[in-house]
């Protein structure tokens, strides 16, 4: 039976609600910045975040939205500019507006952390979000935390492809049956399931009707003691929130399988 090493997580929309609130209002001001009459909504927002990838999603609301566009030389560093721009607005929008961590993500990280279990983080954002997010939310040193953040452009093929998830593993030497992913969307669980990962799906309201199907537990959030999750899919035992010893739990439930 493979024993519990690590604990890997995505970030938006898994260790706090980022997409609504700061990424899209991030586009949303860098779009204004150009000149440009772009204004993602809500619900369109919701329709974008099919693809994965700030920059690839802007190439694909360009090219299926067909927006007004300014004539541009050289689209990829059209897109390139207006993403760095986003990032920075994300960036300065976490700095000044601290964005809460969801249900039990700060109480299973420090309990991980407790118990030796190792930490890393695979997620399509930009590093640099993922520094904001970390030491904003969770701590100013909270980026050390974690032995590995494979984020962004660090791989070829980002989510649902199962490259960031893979170089996470790959850099902390460990194998897939060793660790647990937790994810939010449907792009992050293929990614992770393709990685042979065992997957703990918490849904938010952009994800909570996508096919999570195969997915080893399916939770409104993590949970705490006193907010217990609510659970769509899976089995938890006893257990009215997510802490090690389930996540252990999951991985010897494979082993014997
Ligand atoms: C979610 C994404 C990211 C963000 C925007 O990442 O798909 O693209 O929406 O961030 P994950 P960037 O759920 O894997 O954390 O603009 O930096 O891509
Ligand atoms: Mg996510």
């Amino acid at each position: 039976m493979a024993k519990l090493e690590a604990l890997i997580f995505d970030v938006d929309g898994t260790l706090a609600n980022t997409e609504k609130d700061a990424h899209r209002v991030a586009f949303n001001r860098a779009f204004a910045d150009a000149g440009l009459a772009w204004e993602w909504s809500v619900e369109l927002y919701g329709k974008l975040l099919k693809v994965a990838g700030g920059k690839e999603r802007i190439r694909f609301y360009i090219k299926d939205w067909q927006p007004e566009m300014p004539e541009v030389e050289d689209l990829t560093e059209f897109i390139k500019g207006l993403h760095a721009s986003k990032t920075k607005h994300y960036c300065d929008l976490l700095a000044n507006e601290v964005l809460p961590l969801r249900p039990g993500v700060r109480r299973l990280i420090n309990e991980a952390r407790e118990k030796g279990i190792r930490l890393a983080i695979a997620t399509t954002t930009t590093p640099a979000n993922v520094t904001a997010l970390v030491t904003h939310s969770l701590a100013p040193d909270a980026m050390d935390w974690f032995e590995v953040i494979a984020a962004g452009d660090m791989v070829p093929q980002k989510k649902p492809a199962p490259d960031i998830f893979l170089y996470a593993l790959e850099k902390m030497n460990l194998n897939a049956d060793q660790c647990v992913a937790f994810e939010d969307s449907g792009n992050g669980w293929l990614s992770a399931r393709d990685s042979n990962l065992t997957t703990v799906v918490t849904v938010n309201n952009y994800t909570e009707n996508q096919d999570f199907t195969g997915a080893d537990l399916i939770l409104s959030n993590l949970g705490e003691p006193d907010q217990p999750f609510k659970v769509m899919s899976g089995d938890v035992g006893k257990k009215s929130y997510f802490d090690v010893e389930l996540a252990a739990d999951l991985l010897s439930r494979k082993s014997n399988t």
